[in-house]
């Protein structure tokens, strides 16, 4: 860390590298069906990278604990061990399904902040409610049902209901609530996975055609998409789903005591923040990479919460350079 206590502001250029080169990996087998080798390429080459890095690194999200994930597990500590100490939350191929049917929006995400201010989420479900930036504070939350999310955003946007684009999972656990937000007349976007971008979309209804975000999907996700809004502005919530005495027991062991809590974007990722994601797949945010003779394209978002920057890096790299080994 910096004396002001913040992130070294070069790790904001140096992240996407990270991101840059598993995108790169998992595109490399996009669209083949094979969801473990396209995961394996991205840890792979998202760990190489990031034992490049001058931090002292430690992962508090991440492909699982130990025993389940030989690299990039909860606790394994990357970087060169010099420079900002740091806890990262990652997901090396966020839509490894997208990825791999090659549909939009998988991507390749990281997110640095101060060490102990990520929420240590088990990997379970997580109820999220999201808007992007301009509103205010509270105006949505878990605490308001669906219907009421949606008609104080319509009424604070100054439009009907049916104006309203809602992205949701397309998971048979949200059968009552995409009946519930037809009825309210709002749009679905239904997606098949990938709600880091789901929430991320509504900072940019404009481009992206989503206004908010509704329903269950991972909580590592959750903790992900709460460190970009802290960058970009917006309002999340997120509740644990414990249905489990086995769910509840393991996230006690992670240092969750009230398994009802509802945690805002400050209670998911606090401090610092950096932020990045690079695009596999081409989706409404960012284009996926791109192979032609001798090249490779990227496009990827970096964003850092201290200074609210958010910078859109397209590179161009030589096929012949590291992605090839190098
Ligand atoms: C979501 C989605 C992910 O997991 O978090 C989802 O964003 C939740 O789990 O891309 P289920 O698939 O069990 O609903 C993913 O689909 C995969 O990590």
């Amino acid at each position: 860390m910096t004396q002001s206590g913040q992130l070294d502001r070069a790790l904001a250029l140096e992240i996407a590298r990270v991101t840059e080169a598993a995108a790169v990996a998992a595109a490399r087998v996009r669209g083949r069906g094979d969801e473990f080798e396209a995961d394996q390429a991205a840890v792979d080459a998202m760990r190489t990278e990031l034992n490049r890095l001058p931090i002292d690194g430690r992962i508090v999200i991440g492909e699982g604990e130990r025993d389940d994930a030989p690299m990039l597990f909860i606790g394994e500590e990357v970087g060169t061990g010099k420079g900002s100490v740091v806890d990262i939350a990652l997901d090396p191929l966020e839509g490894t399904t997208l990825c791999v049917k090659n549909l939009p929006n998988s991507l390749a995400v990281i997110a640095f902040a101060e060490r102990g201010s990520l929420l240590n989420a088990p990997d379970v479900y997580m109820d999220k409610v999201a808007i992007g930036p301009g509103f205010e504070q509270g105006l949505v939350a878990l605490s308001k049902t669906p219907t009421q999310n949606i008609e104080a955003l319509a009424e604070a946007k100054g439009v009907p209901t049916d104006r309203i684009s809602v992205c949701i999972l397309d998971r048979p656990r949200h059968t009552d609530l995409i009946a519930e937000v037809r009825a309210t007349g709002a749009a679905i976007q239904l997606i098949g996975d990938g709600d880091v971008a789901g929430v991320i979309h509504t900072t940019n209804p404009h481009e992206t055609g989503v206004d908010i975000y509704l329903g269950i999907g991972g909580a590592p996700e959750g903790v992900l998409a709460a460190a970009a809004l802290r960058c970009i502005g917006g309002q999340m919530e997120g509740r644990l789903v414990l249905d489990t005495p086995e769910k509840a027991a393991r996230a006690e062991r992670m240092g969750i005591s009230d398994p009802t809590a509802i945690y805002g974007l400050q209670d998911m990722a606090s401090g610092d923040v950096i932020f990045a994601a690079t695009g596999v797949t081409s989706g409404n945010m960012l284009d996926g990479v791109k192979f032609s003779p001798g090249r490779i394209e990227t496009h990827t978002v970096v964003m850092r919460s201290s200074s609210g920057t958010i910078r859109e890096i397209r590179a161009r790299h030589s096929d012949l350079g590291k992605f090839n080994g190098d």
